[in-house]
Protein backbone atom coordinates (compact mmCIF):
# COMPACT_ATOMS: atom_id res chain seq x y z
CA UNK A 1 0.00 0.00 0.00
CA UNK A 2 1.60 3.45 -1.11
CA UNK A 3 -0.87 5.50 0.30
CA UNK A 4 -1.11 5.95 4.33
CA UNK A 5 -3.82 4.07 5.83
CA UNK A 6 -5.91 5.49 8.12
CA UNK A 7 -7.05 3.21 11.30
CA UNK A 8 -10.58 4.12 12.48
CA UNK A 9 -11.90 2.25 15.09
CA UNK A 10 -15.84 1.84 15.24
CA UNK A 11 -16.31 0.16 19.07
CA UNK A 12 -19.84 -0.78 17.66
CA UNK A 13 -21.76 -3.90 19.32
CA UNK A 14 -25.45 -2.53 18.52
CA UNK A 15 -25.91 -5.35 15.78
CA UNK A 16 -24.73 -7.57 17.37
CA UNK A 17 -26.55 -10.19 20.08
CA UNK A 18 -23.49 -11.12 22.08
CA UNK A 19 -22.23 -8.43 24.36
CA UNK A 20 -18.02 -7.80 23.12
CA UNK A 21 -17.30 -6.89 19.94
CA UNK A 22 -17.24 -3.39 21.10
CA UNK A 23 -13.76 -4.19 22.42
CA UNK A 24 -12.89 -5.46 18.97
CA UNK A 25 -10.93 -2.42 17.88
CA UNK A 26 -8.99 -2.22 21.07
CA UNK A 27 -7.75 -5.90 21.11
CA UNK A 28 -6.84 -5.29 17.47
CA UNK A 29 -4.90 -2.64 18.46
CA UNK A 30 -3.46 -4.12 22.09
CA UNK A 31 -2.21 -7.54 19.32
CA UNK A 32 0.12 -5.14 17.90
CA UNK A 33 -1.46 -3.97 14.93
CA UNK A 34 0.83 -0.77 14.18
CA UNK A 35 3.93 -3.34 14.60
CA UNK A 36 2.40 -5.19 11.97
CA UNK A 37 1.83 -2.76 9.56
CA UNK A 38 5.01 -1.09 10.21
CA UNK A 39 6.72 -4.41 9.56
CA UNK A 40 4.91 -4.51 6.20
CA UNK A 41 6.19 -1.70 5.10
CA UNK A 42 2.99 0.09 5.79
CA UNK A 43 2.33 4.06 7.09
CA UNK A 44 -0.46 4.32 9.28
CA UNK A 45 -2.13 7.48 10.99
CA UNK A 46 -4.71 5.75 14.24
CA UNK A 47 -7.40 8.52 13.94
CA UNK A 48 -8.81 6.78 17.54
CA UNK A 49 -12.04 5.44 18.49
CA UNK A 50 -15.62 7.05 16.85
CA UNK A 51 -17.57 8.14 20.01
CA UNK A 52 -20.24 5.35 20.54
CA UNK A 53 -22.50 5.54 23.85
CA UNK A 54 -22.74 2.31 25.61
CA UNK A 55 -25.73 -0.37 24.67
CA UNK A 56 -26.93 -0.68 27.94
CA UNK A 57 -27.74 3.17 28.32
CA UNK A 58 -30.07 3.04 25.28
CA UNK A 59 -33.53 1.60 24.30
CA UNK A 60 -32.92 -1.41 21.62
CA UNK A 61 -36.37 -0.53 20.50
CA UNK A 62 -36.77 1.65 17.79
CA UNK A 63 -40.00 3.21 15.75
CA UNK A 64 -38.66 2.57 12.37
CA UNK A 65 -38.64 0.74 10.49
CA UNK A 66 -42.29 0.52 9.98
CA UNK A 67 -42.37 -3.38 9.52
CA UNK A 68 -40.35 -5.73 11.30
CA UNK A 69 -37.91 -5.66 13.66
CA UNK A 70 -34.11 -4.28 13.90
CA UNK A 71 -32.54 -3.57 17.27
CA UNK A 72 -31.16 0.13 17.93
CA UNK A 73 -31.45 0.74 14.61
CA UNK A 74 -31.50 4.59 15.36
CA UNK A 75 -28.20 4.42 17.03
CA UNK A 76 -26.69 1.95 14.50
CA UNK A 77 -27.85 5.14 11.78
CA UNK A 78 -26.01 7.57 13.69
CA UNK A 79 -22.78 5.73 13.89
CA UNK A 80 -23.16 5.07 10.16
CA UNK A 81 -23.59 8.44 9.47
CA UNK A 82 -20.47 9.72 11.39
CA UNK A 83 -18.15 6.22 10.28
CA UNK A 84 -19.04 7.45 6.60
CA UNK A 85 -17.80 10.86 6.87
CA UNK A 86 -14.79 10.06 8.40
CA UNK A 87 -13.90 7.01 5.84
CA UNK A 88 -15.42 9.52 2.92
CA UNK A 89 -12.77 12.55 4.32
CA UNK A 90 -9.63 10.17 4.44
CA UNK A 91 -10.17 9.26 1.38
CA UNK A 92 -10.20 13.04 0.26
CA UNK A 93 -7.20 13.39 2.08
CA UNK A 94 -5.92 10.49 -0.25
CA UNK A 95 -5.57 8.47 2.85
CA UNK A 96 -6.77 4.98 3.05
CA UNK A 97 -9.14 3.95 5.04
CA UNK A 98 -8.97 0.46 7.98
CA UNK A 99 -11.95 0.46 9.61
CA UNK A 100 -11.99 -2.11 13.03
CA UNK A 101 -15.32 -3.04 14.31
CA UNK A 102 -17.43 -4.08 15.97
CA UNK A 103 -19.85 -6.13 14.60
CA UNK A 104 -20.83 -5.94 10.81
CA UNK A 105 -23.59 -3.40 10.62
CA UNK A 106 -20.56 -0.50 10.59
CA UNK A 107 -20.29 -1.65 6.96
CA UNK A 108 -23.13 0.39 6.15
CA UNK A 109 -20.88 3.42 7.05
CA UNK A 110 -18.22 2.39 5.62
CA UNK A 111 -19.25 1.86 2.29
CA UNK A 112 -21.22 5.07 2.51
CA UNK A 113 -18.22 6.64 2.65
CA UNK A 114 -16.66 4.73 -0.06
CA UNK A 115 -19.04 5.23 -2.36
CA UNK A 116 -20.12 8.31 -1.69
CA UNK A 117 -18.46 9.80 -5.16
CA UNK A 118 -17.51 6.90 -6.90
CA UNK A 119 -19.26 3.94 -8.11
CA UNK A 120 -17.56 1.05 -6.43
CA UNK A 121 -17.58 -3.00 -6.09
CA UNK A 122 -17.08 -4.91 -3.05
CA UNK A 123 -16.06 -8.46 -1.68
CA UNK A 124 -17.25 -9.81 0.81
CA UNK A 125 -15.41 -12.45 2.97
CA UNK A 126 -18.00 -14.27 5.40
CA UNK A 127 -19.75 -17.32 6.52
CA UNK A 128 -23.15 -15.00 6.23
CA UNK A 129 -24.72 -13.47 3.44
CA UNK A 130 -26.00 -10.70 5.90
CA UNK A 131 -28.42 -9.61 3.35
CA UNK A 132 -31.27 -9.88 5.80
CA UNK A 133 -33.87 -6.61 5.97
CA UNK A 134 -35.71 -5.71 9.08
CA UNK A 135 -38.62 -7.30 7.85
CA UNK A 136 -37.19 -10.77 6.77
CA UNK A 137 -34.75 -10.48 9.74
CA UNK A 138 -34.97 -13.99 11.64
CA UNK A 139 -32.97 -12.35 14.97
CA UNK A 140 -33.38 -8.41 14.36
CA UNK A 141 -29.68 -7.96 14.83
CA UNK A 142 -28.68 -5.78 11.88
CA UNK A 143 -25.55 -7.44 11.48
CA UNK A 144 -27.15 -9.55 9.56
CA UNK A 145 -28.47 -7.02 7.58
CA UNK A 146 -25.50 -4.62 6.51
CA UNK A 147 -25.77 -5.87 2.36
CA UNK A 148 -29.46 -5.12 1.74
CA UNK A 149 -28.61 -1.71 3.87
CA UNK A 150 -25.99 -0.92 1.45
CA UNK A 151 -27.84 -1.97 -1.75
CA UNK A 152 -30.86 -0.20 -0.71
CA UNK A 153 -32.72 -3.53 -0.62
CA UNK A 154 -36.47 -3.41 0.36
CA UNK A 155 -37.13 -1.63 3.78
CA UNK A 156 -33.76 -0.29 3.47
CA UNK A 157 -35.01 1.39 -0.46
CA UNK A 158 -34.88 4.83 0.76
CA UNK A 159 -33.09 5.09 3.82
CA UNK A 160 -30.36 7.34 3.02
CA UNK A 161 -27.87 6.89 5.93
CA UNK A 162 -27.81 3.02 5.13
CA UNK A 163 -27.66 2.96 1.40
CA UNK A 164 -24.04 2.89 -0.02
CA UNK A 165 -25.00 5.43 -2.95
CA UNK A 166 -22.08 4.38 -5.58
CA UNK A 167 -22.55 0.78 -5.01
CA UNK A 168 -22.88 -1.64 -7.78
CA UNK A 169 -24.44 -4.88 -7.08
CA UNK A 170 -23.27 -6.42 -10.28
CA UNK A 171 -19.72 -5.55 -8.52
CA UNK A 172 -20.25 -7.00 -5.15
CA UNK A 173 -18.95 -10.58 -4.55
CA UNK A 174 -19.96 -13.08 -1.79
CA UNK A 175 -16.78 -15.39 -1.16
CA UNK A 176 -17.24 -18.12 1.32
CA UNK A 177 -20.72 -18.88 2.44
CA UNK A 178 -22.30 -21.08 4.75
CA UNK A 179 -24.83 -19.86 6.89
CA UNK A 180 -27.59 -18.34 4.72
CA UNK A 181 -31.51 -17.87 5.88
CA UNK A 182 -33.79 -18.78 3.99
CA UNK A 183 -35.37 -15.41 3.95
CA UNK A 184 -32.14 -14.24 2.67
CA UNK A 185 -31.96 -16.18 -1.09
CA UNK A 186 -34.73 -14.69 -3.32
CA UNK A 187 -33.18 -11.15 -1.96
CA UNK A 188 -29.43 -12.28 -2.73
CA UNK A 189 -31.04 -13.83 -6.77
CA UNK A 190 -32.98 -10.67 -7.40
CA UNK A 191 -29.85 -8.02 -6.32
CA UNK A 192 -27.80 -9.21 -9.08
CA UNK A 193 -24.96 -10.06 -6.53
CA UNK A 194 -22.42 -12.72 -7.21
CA UNK A 195 -22.21 -15.66 -4.44
CA UNK A 196 -19.45 -17.89 -3.82
CA UNK A 197 -19.91 -20.39 -1.46
CA UNK A 198 -17.21 -22.87 0.71
CA UNK A 199 -18.09 -25.86 -1.89
CA UNK A 200 -16.66 -23.29 -4.44
CA UNK A 201 -13.90 -23.08 -2.88
CA UNK A 202 -13.75 -26.64 -2.40
CA UNK A 203 -14.29 -27.25 -5.93
CA UNK A 204 -11.78 -24.55 -7.60
CA UNK A 205 -9.20 -23.43 -4.79
CA UNK A 206 -8.63 -20.08 -3.50
CA UNK A 207 -6.84 -18.49 -5.48
CA UNK A 208 -9.00 -18.95 -8.66
CA UNK A 209 -12.08 -18.11 -6.44
CA UNK A 210 -10.53 -14.79 -5.26
CA UNK A 211 -8.84 -13.92 -8.74
CA UNK A 212 -12.14 -14.44 -10.24
CA UNK A 213 -14.03 -12.13 -7.17
CA UNK A 214 -11.58 -9.37 -8.31
CA UNK A 215 -12.51 -9.66 -12.02
CA UNK A 216 -16.31 -9.33 -11.27
CA UNK A 217 -15.99 -6.50 -8.49
CA UNK A 218 -13.08 -4.51 -10.60
CA UNK A 219 -15.27 -4.25 -13.49
CA UNK A 220 -16.10 -1.14 -14.45
CA UNK A 221 -15.56 0.91 -11.24
CA UNK A 222 -13.71 3.39 -9.62
CA UNK A 223 -12.35 1.47 -6.51
CA UNK A 224 -13.40 -1.38 -4.30
CA UNK A 225 -14.03 -2.15 -1.03
CA UNK A 226 -13.19 -5.54 1.22
CA UNK A 227 -15.12 -6.39 4.45
CA UNK A 228 -13.68 -9.01 5.98
CA UNK A 229 -16.10 -10.80 8.97
CA UNK A 230 -13.25 -12.42 10.84
CA UNK A 231 -15.91 -15.58 11.24
CA UNK A 232 -15.42 -16.48 7.71
CA UNK A 233 -12.53 -18.55 9.30
CA UNK A 234 -13.27 -21.85 10.05
CA UNK A 235 -13.50 -21.03 14.22
CA UNK A 236 -10.64 -23.38 14.85
CA UNK A 237 -9.09 -20.79 13.88
CA UNK A 238 -10.98 -17.82 15.25
CA UNK A 239 -12.53 -19.08 18.10
CA UNK A 240 -13.24 -14.97 18.87
CA UNK A 241 -16.36 -14.32 16.98
CA UNK A 242 -20.78 -13.81 18.11
CA UNK A 243 -21.77 -16.29 15.64
CA UNK A 244 -19.56 -19.04 14.24
CA UNK A 245 -19.91 -21.47 11.64
CA UNK A 246 -18.22 -24.79 11.18
CA UNK A 247 -16.27 -25.45 7.97
CA UNK A 248 -14.95 -22.15 7.21
CA UNK A 249 -11.66 -21.13 5.57
CA UNK A 250 -8.28 -22.31 6.94
CA UNK A 251 -5.21 -19.87 8.01
CA UNK A 252 -3.26 -20.09 4.96
CA UNK A 253 -6.60 -19.77 2.52
CA UNK A 254 -7.54 -16.14 4.41
CA UNK A 255 -3.83 -15.25 3.82
CA UNK A 256 -3.90 -16.19 0.53
CA UNK A 257 -7.06 -14.48 -0.16
CA UNK A 258 -6.09 -11.25 0.93
CA UNK A 259 -2.35 -11.91 -0.69
CA UNK A 260 -4.40 -12.48 -3.81
CA UNK A 261 -5.70 -8.97 -3.16
CA UNK A 262 -3.04 -7.36 -2.16
CA UNK A 263 -1.37 -8.42 -6.04
CA UNK A 264 -4.23 -6.76 -7.28
CA UNK A 265 -3.75 -3.97 -5.56
CA UNK A 266 -0.76 -3.43 -6.43
CA UNK A 267 -0.99 -3.51 -10.42
CA UNK A 268 -3.89 -1.19 -10.58
CA UNK A 269 -4.52 0.37 -7.18
CA UNK A 270 -8.21 -0.64 -7.33
CA UNK A 271 -8.43 -1.18 -3.99
CA UNK A 272 -10.51 1.77 -2.17
CA UNK A 273 -11.03 0.83 1.56
CA UNK A 274 -10.80 -1.92 4.05
CA UNK A 275 -12.51 -3.67 7.22
CA UNK A 276 -11.92 -6.16 9.55
CA UNK A 277 -15.16 -7.22 11.75
CA UNK A 278 -16.78 -9.26 14.72
CA UNK A 279 -13.33 -9.67 16.91
CA UNK A 280 -15.46 -10.77 20.28
CA UNK A 281 -12.31 -10.77 23.06
CA UNK A 282 -14.72 -11.96 25.30
CA UNK A 283 -15.15 -15.01 23.17
CA UNK A 284 -11.72 -14.85 22.21
CA UNK A 285 -8.68 -17.30 23.00
CA UNK A 286 -5.58 -15.37 23.80
CA UNK A 287 -6.69 -12.54 21.84
CA UNK A 288 -5.86 -15.03 18.80
CA UNK A 289 -8.48 -13.47 16.68
CA UNK A 290 -7.56 -9.97 17.08
CA UNK A 291 -3.85 -11.15 16.24
CA UNK A 292 -5.05 -12.87 13.02
CA UNK A 293 -6.48 -10.03 12.20
CA UNK A 294 -3.62 -8.14 12.71
CA UNK A 295 -1.49 -10.69 10.41
CA UNK A 296 -4.80 -10.32 7.81
CA UNK A 297 -4.50 -6.68 7.40
CA UNK A 298 -0.58 -6.88 6.99
CA UNK A 299 -1.21 -9.30 3.97
CA UNK A 300 -3.94 -7.17 2.27
CA UNK A 301 -1.77 -4.28 2.67
CA UNK A 302 0.98 -5.93 0.99
CA UNK A 303 3.48 -8.02 3.14
CA UNK A 304 5.93 -9.81 1.53
CA UNK A 305 8.35 -12.84 3.07
CA UNK A 306 11.18 -11.59 0.68
N1 LIG B 1 -28.29 -14.48 9.29
C1 LIG B 1 -28.37 -14.36 10.73
C2 LIG B 1 -29.20 -13.17 11.15
O1 LIG B 1 -29.62 -12.40 10.36
C3 LIG B 1 -27.01 -14.29 11.33
C4 LIG B 1 -26.26 -13.03 11.10
C5 LIG B 1 -24.87 -13.30 11.20
N2 LIG B 1 -23.99 -12.53 11.91
C6 LIG B 1 -22.85 -12.03 11.38
N3 LIG B 1 -22.92 -11.59 10.11
N4 LIG B 1 -21.81 -12.11 11.95
O2 LIG B 1 -22.03 -12.00 9.19
O3 LIG B 1 -29.44 -13.01 12.31
MN1 LIG C 1 -20.99 -10.42 8.43
MN1 LIG D 1 -20.52 -13.45 9.53
MN1 LIG E 1 -18.17 -24.60 -9.79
Amino acid sequence: MTKPVQIIGAPVDYGANRRGVDMGPSAIRYAGLAEELANAGVTAIDSGDLTVPRAEERDPETEEPREGKAKFLRETADVCSRLADEVADAIDDDAFPLVLGGDHSIAMGTLGGAARDAEIGAIWFDAHSDFNTPKTSPSGNVHGMPLAGALGIDDFADTDWANAPGLRAENVVLVGLRSVDDTEVDAIRESGVTTYTMSDIDEHGITEIVEKALDIATDGVDGIHVSFDMDWLDPKEAPGVGTPVRGGVSYREAHSALETVATRNEADGILRSLEFVEVNPILDEHNETATLATELAASALGKRIL
